[in-house]
């Protein structure tokens, strides 16, 4: 799918872009399937781990799945999704000609369930050494105002990276306070089932509860650009090239003189960002 250049000028000047109805419906149904198998399989977990990040509240009987982890590494459906032209093509072009894949997650929002996830910059979780990175949602469902759509900050992956830190820790969040009336300026990426939600790295980004009696699941891929090289990681090299979807490898990375903070310190034992964020105050 070529995007046109009314849509990289959008997502440039916006740092977000929203492509709709781009995945067929009969994969959306073979993802629902999916879906529910990895829903039902919850049941028989108590506590969360590699897998599954569970709500408090969940039970065998009353699944509260907040998180599949690394879906791409679940089921082959979701790494040939990842993979596929209808979505790499146009991160192309809006990362510049290369892409390596970098990481995926699959985040519900239960009806009643607590799965709120601050305002944040991507960018603070994973800082590299330049910025051609982001994330596209493939909203398997109609995702309205009420199930707790994901929300952007139009423009503000050119501004401040905020500080995701509470007393100390790495908390991924951002205090309200910080970021002020830019919150007057979010856009819900409300969308019907098969479309794809883009936001860059640095976009400040967020998504509320779900008011409605349906489970909202945003499936995430992120990329990045084949020179655009973690701070602060370390990664086994042939594992790391071999998700390279376009270009090929490199090993003298793009530096671009952007600001970032660390991601430390952490505390120990903890990879969820909902119980992180628990932790602030805003
Ligand atoms: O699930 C959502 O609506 C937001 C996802 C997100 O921003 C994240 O997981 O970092």
């Amino acid at each position: 799918m070529a995007l046109t250049t009314d849509q990289i000028g959008f997502y440039q000047d916006n740092g977000y872009l929203l492509l709709e109805q781009a995945i067929p419906s009969s994969v959306l149904t073979s993802l629902r399937k999916t879906v529910d198998r990895f829903i039902d399989g919850s049941r028989a977990v108590e506590t969360s781990n590699h897998i599954y990040d569970l709500g408090q509240s969940h039970s065998a009987d009353s699944p509260r799945v907040r998180r599949l982890k690394d879906p791409h590494l679940r089921d082959p459906l979701f790494k040939q999704i990842a993979e596929c032209n209808t979505i790499v093509d146009p991160v192309c072009e809006l990362l510049g000609g290369t892409v390596r894949f970098d990481h995926s997650k699959l985040n519900f929002k239960h009806p009643g369930a607590n799965a709120e996830i601050k305002w944040h910059q991507d960018w603070a979780f994973y800082p590299h050494t330049n910025d051609d990175i982001l994330a596209v949602g493939v909203l398997i469902e109609d995702c309205t105002p009420e199930c707790g759509p994901l929300m952007v900050i139009p423009g503000s992956h050119k501004g401040p990276v905020f500080d995701h830190h509470h007393n100390g820790i790495f908390a991924g969040g951002v205090n309200t306070d910080a970021i002020g009336n830019l919150v007057d300026k979010a856009v819900a990426l409300i969308a019907p089932a098969g479309s794809l939600t883009i936001h860059h790295v640095r976009t400040l980004h967020a998504s509320g509860n779900s008011s409605i009696n349906t489970l909202r699941p945003l499936l995430l891929f992120s990329y990045t650009a084949v020179d655009a090289f973690p701070i602060f990681s370390s990664y086994d090299l042939q594992e790391y090239d071999s998700r390279i979807l376009r270009g090929a490898p490199v090993h003298e990375g793009r530096m671009a003189a952007l600001p970032f903070r660390i991601h430390l310190p952490q505390e120990p034992g903890t990879d969820s960002i909902y119980d992180n964020q628990e932790s602030m105050q805003c």
